[in-house]
């Protein structure tokens, strides 16, 4: 692709913006990047720009000379200011399209509503114990754009998000994998068939020699995967695969062309990855396309601290696990996190409401929940749900939240901290909320 000379608009002065910005002035195109927020709030932001690009502030309007628009994640597709460009037949694509078209190295891509930063984390761990050079990032922090100063690598391993997937017009991973799809971000999408489409996306340009990971569980991964050219390799927690990963009597076990293979067993596994073995097996699964042996695998396995928030365990006070899972925003990741626990749980859950469905939980509640903590803006709309059917308490703060979970807990027990909703009713992020109930667990 050929960008010198190109006039080139970017949309948004995020990480995202910033690193296309740059990339593109490197490559010698007519830059000016956009943002709708006014210059005083993006300081810090500029003094990451290089030199020789133009910068408008408080603007939603693409300048008429465009050749191409980038936009950042943040930014819809939909937007009105984008009508215009849409009309003129200017070629409107997101960040992780423009990358893929300026690299020959092999994608691994990992989407899903919930657990794919950890699983990119571990994918990553996993290809660098065994010896290859990879370069990780995407939704996870560092935009893919900026990946491409580490090439030639063996592997780009991507964290890929709807937002990334509404603009891609030819990005092939070599390998794609859809670990669930639940509902989110439906203030941006129309609906959850627009999201669960958009999730589809992951391998819309796939050919036949490529590979899709789908879980074989979750109905509206299997769906999306029918779609695919890709050849399909599946992973479930409940069932035995013909091409793919499952746990049989609790090992984790390949098949492929028959021939199968025992990795090891679960209960061999300590915390903080025993509590997320259904993003484990979406891992192993990788690993196995791509040969890495059984011993690299579970030395990576044996180091890995889980990510901050997701799942994540802080400590065993009186034989009750506390576990941090403040990044589980949406109802849907509450779901999964209580699934992943086989032991009694307190929950601390509630908070900023994002329009979730409160409904789906009520199930789920009683088969595993012992005790029910209530914090935040939420409180009444998820007890009225409950309509007196389940045992629940009010709690002013984290601290009165924990206390309160403590009262209940007894040896064997899971106190989880996964509110469902966003933080920011309480807190500034759900980085702080998470930070805030490992600072009183660590006191106990
Ligand atoms: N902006 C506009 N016009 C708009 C919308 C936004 O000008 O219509 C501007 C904002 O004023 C702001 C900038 O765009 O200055 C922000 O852009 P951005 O929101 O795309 O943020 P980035 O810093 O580029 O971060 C993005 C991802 N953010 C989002 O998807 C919202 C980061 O994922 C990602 O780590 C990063 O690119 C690198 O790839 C964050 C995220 O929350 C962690 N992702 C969602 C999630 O995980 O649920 C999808």
């Amino acid at each position: 692709m050929l960008l010198e000379k190109k006039h080139i608009t970017v949309v948004g002065m995020g990480h995202t913006g910033i690193a296309t910005a740059n990339f593109l002035v490197s490559k010698k195109a007519f830059v000016t990047i956009i943002d709708s927020r006014p210059r005083a709030k993006l300081k810090k932001n500029i003094l990451s720009l290089n030199t020789g690009l133009k910068m408008l502030f408080e603007c939603s309007e693409v300048p008429l000379i465009s050749d191409l628009i980038v936009l950042s994640p943040g930014v819809d597709i939909n937007s009105s200011f984008l009508e215009k460009s849409h009309k003129q037949g200017v070629e409107i694509i997101s960040e992780i399209e423009l990358a893929s078209r300026f690299t020959q190295t092999p994608i691994i891509a990992v989407t899903g509503t919930n657990g794919k930063s950890t699983v990119t984390t571990l994918i990553g761990n996993i290809l660098k114990q065994a010896g290859k050079k990879v370069s990780v990032g995407g939704n996870l922090g560092t935009p893919f754009i900026d990946l491409l100063k580490e090439d030639p690598v063996d592997y780009f391993i991507l964290e890929v998000s709807t937002f990334q997937l509404e603009g891609i017009k030819t990005f092939r991973p070599k390998i794609a994998l859809m670990l669930n799809i639940t509902p989110d971000h439906l203030d941006r999408h129309k609906n959850f068939e627009e999201y669960s489409n958009l999730k589809g996306m992951i391998s819309s340009f796939q050919k036949e020699e490529d590979i899709l990971i789908l879980n074989k569980d979750d109905e509206n991964v299997m769906k999306q995967g029918v779609l695919s050219k890709a050849k399909k390799v599946l992973f479930s927690l409940v069932e035995k695969i013909e091409t793919g990963i499952y746990l049989e009597k609790k090992i984790i076990t390949s098949c492929f062309n028959k021939d199968k293979k025992y990795f090891f067993s679960v209960d061999d596994l300590s915390p903080p990855i025993k509590f997320q073995i259904e993003n484990l097996l979406g891992a192993v699964a990788v690993a196995t396309i791509l040969n890495i042996s059984k011993d690299e695998i579970f030395k990576t396995i044996a180091k890995f601290k889980g990510l901050a928030h997701r799942i994540e365990w802080v400590r065993t006070v009186g034989g009750v696990d506390f576990i941090n899972d403040s990044k589980g925003t949406n109802v849907g990741a509450l779901c999964k996190s209580l699934k992943a626990f086989s032991r009694p749980i307190i929950l601390i859950a509630g908070g900023k409401d994002k329009g979730g469905d409160f409904q789906a939980l009520k199930a789920v509640f009683k088969k595993k929940v012992k005790h029910l903590v209530l914090l935040g803006e939420t409180k009444n709309k998820i007890r009225e749900i409950l309509n007196g059917s389940f045992d629940c308490e009010d709690a002013v703060d984290m601290e009165d939240a924990i206390k309160r979970a403590m009262r209940k807990a007894i040896s064997g027990d899971i106190v989880l901290l996964s509110p469902g909703c966003s933080s920011f009713d309480m807190f500034e992020n759900f980085i702080e909320r998470g930070d805030r109930f490992k600072i009183i667990v660590g006191q106990l």
